[in-house]
């Protein structure tokens, strides 16, 4: 088992323990999680007329990833303008693609213009998600023994928060820094240091460019290498963001240009066609034109389907390698040591520190706090040989509860901000009805989330994720239960309808 990291993001403090239960009056609904879906999901309801809302956070502050994601070099490697809500566009994005912090003062922006904060209660850690049929009411607790609950419950928690520290050999035995790219530490001084990093994928392509301009020598360790696109990143000129301050529609167009634009990359992403050909001469002659040492290019290849695993966007990443102060290690690791880490050639690399750029605990296999639905059931069980939701938003046995970032809803080659704006519309729809006509419990019904997910396994097994290769998309077995096999706008016309008579509506 990887070894989860303590969840006291940057500027969480442990929140005191209360002497006795204490149990809050229900609300109308209960979200988890003030990242980008828990707080997109409190604006969409408000603008619905609900404002009974209880937003329960674990740290003290709102962002989510973004706030724990603050590695040098963080950026979103989808367009600014796309990746942020369509109803709430900001005409200040400093560049096509933004930063990490630029990203998060955005999402801080959400909580003030909506007024947001009144719903949220930091600190509270949920430890149980449980819903009483009797009641209709989900109750979650708190590590402090706290009680809140909802009509309905929202699980925006995010599938990328539980950062992992790989189950490597040795891990322990190391004695230096140790430091994961989602808790950066950011008062450790790297210059004159021996550094490594382990990964090659979305958060080390970034990192390793800046940590290579500080340190005395850096040292990467690539177990697969990933395909790498260049990356169109300009600065926004000042008379850009006063016309899209004076003209919002501008900026409307923009992001519908760039949104189509991300919607063709599908047919060379998610299928194999003559656009994935295309992409992967483009991604070869990025890497020519950026490494012209040839064992250097042929370590750098990627030898399956451009697609397969998340594509990569980067200017610097190649340049950085090749710095004289950059090694690039293809030997995989034997252990970790004491003092460094034994690749399986036999050479010791000693380091005073090992940045793990290695991913996260995606919760594959359930959620990463006990959810107990109808008659007791535990979501863990139902999801043991692999996730699945009614259009990734619902399940069967766990009424009255929605789903984002749920099971096959990523997206290969769009904004998931896309995805999430029709995944808060719909829940927006059942929780209204669940409201409007004071219903105990709407629960999908098992054979229509079944037909569903047949549907998508069928998809799933001619696309390029299916294709081959490991990535975190799928679990040990090769079960997918992270990505949605189509376009972003076949997504999101899917849930534009909401069908009654997919489920079961038991009244109050
Ligand atoms: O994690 P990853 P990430 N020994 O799982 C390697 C999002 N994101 O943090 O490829 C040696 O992609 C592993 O090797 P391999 C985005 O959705 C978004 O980089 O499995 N190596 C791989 O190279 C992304 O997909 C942005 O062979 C080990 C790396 O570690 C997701 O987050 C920016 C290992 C892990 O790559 C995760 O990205 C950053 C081991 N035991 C991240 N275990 C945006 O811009 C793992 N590796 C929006």
């Amino acid at each position: 088992m990887a070894k989860s990291i303590a969840d006291d993001s940057a500027g969480t403090s442990t929140p005191a323990v209360p002497d006795k239960t204490v149990t809050h009056k229900p609300a109308a609904v209960l979200i988890v999680g003030a990242g980008f879906a828990g707080l997109g999901m409190a604006i969409r309801l408000q603008q619905a007329g609900i404002n009974d809302i209880v937003i329960l956070e674990r740290s003290t502050e709102v962002g989510g990833t973004w706030r724990d994601n603050q590695y040098p070099g963080a950026a979103c490697d989808i367009p600014s303008n796309l990746y942020s809500y369509s109803f709430a566009q900001n005409p200040d994005w400093s560049r096509s693609f933004s930063g990490s912090r630029e990203i998060l003062g955005y999402i801080h922006h959400l909580v003030k213009e909506f007024g947001l904060d009144r719903y949220i209660r930091f600190g509270k850690n949920v430890e149980q998600l449980e819903f009483d049929e009797r009641k209709g009411l989900w109750s979650a607790t708190t590590s402090q023994g706290e009680v809140f609950s909802g009509r309905s419950a929202v699980m925006a928690q995010g599938p990328l928060s539980n950062a992992s520290f790989p189950d490597m050999p040795g891990i322990e035995q190391y004695k230096g820094h140790k430091i994961h790219s989602a808790r950066w530490d950011h008062g450790y001084d790297f210059r004159g240091k021996k550094v490594a990093v382990i990964g090659t994928g979305a958060s080390a392509i970034q990192i390793i460019p800046e940590l290579v301009k500080e340190v005395e020598h850096l040292t990467v360790f690539q177990r697969t290498p990933g395909w790498v696109m260049p990356r169109p990143d300009f600065e926004t000129p000042e008379w850009n963001k006063e016309i899209f301050r004076k003209l919002p529609f501008t900026q409307s167009v923009l992001r519908q240009a760039l949104y189509l634009a991300h919607e063709s990359m599908a047919l060379a992403v998610i299928w194999s066609s003559p656009l994935t050909r295309i992409a992967e001469r483009v991604g070869r002659w990025h890497l020519h034109s950026q490494v012209k040492d040839r064992w250097m290019r042929r370590q750098l290849t990627p030898n399956y389907r451009i697609g397969c695993k998340r594509v990569l966007i980067s200017n610097d990443y190649y340049p950085a390698l090749q710095k004289p102060n950059c090694k690039l290690i293809t030997w995989p690791i034997y252990t970790l040591c004491e003092n460094g880490i034994r690749s399986v050639e036999g050479i010791e690399h000693q380091f005073d520190c090992i940045v793990f750029a290695t991913g996260f605990e995606v919760s594959k296999a359930g959620s990463p706090f006990p959810v107990i639905g109808v008659g007791g059931r535990q979501l863990n069980d139902d999801w043991s040989r692999g996730a699945q939701a009614y259009k990734s938003i619902n399940v069967a046995g766990y009424p009255n509860l929605f789903f984002t970032f749920g099971p096959n809803s990523g997206p290969g080659h769009n904004s998931a901000l896309v995805y999430m704006e029709s995944q808060l519309d719909y829940a927006v729809r059942g929780i209204r009805k669940i409201l409007g006509e004071n219903l105990k419990m709407l629960d999908v019904k098992p054979h229509v989330q079944k037909q569903y997910n047949e549907g998508i396994q069928k998809r799933l097994a001619k696309t390029n994720w299916n294709s081959g290769c490991m990535s975190w998309y799928l679990t040990e077995d090769g079960f997918n239960a992270t990505m949605y096999p189509g376009f972003a706008t076949q997504y999101a016309n899917q849930m534009k309808e909401f069908r009654d008579k997919d489920y079961l509506l038991v009244p109050g």
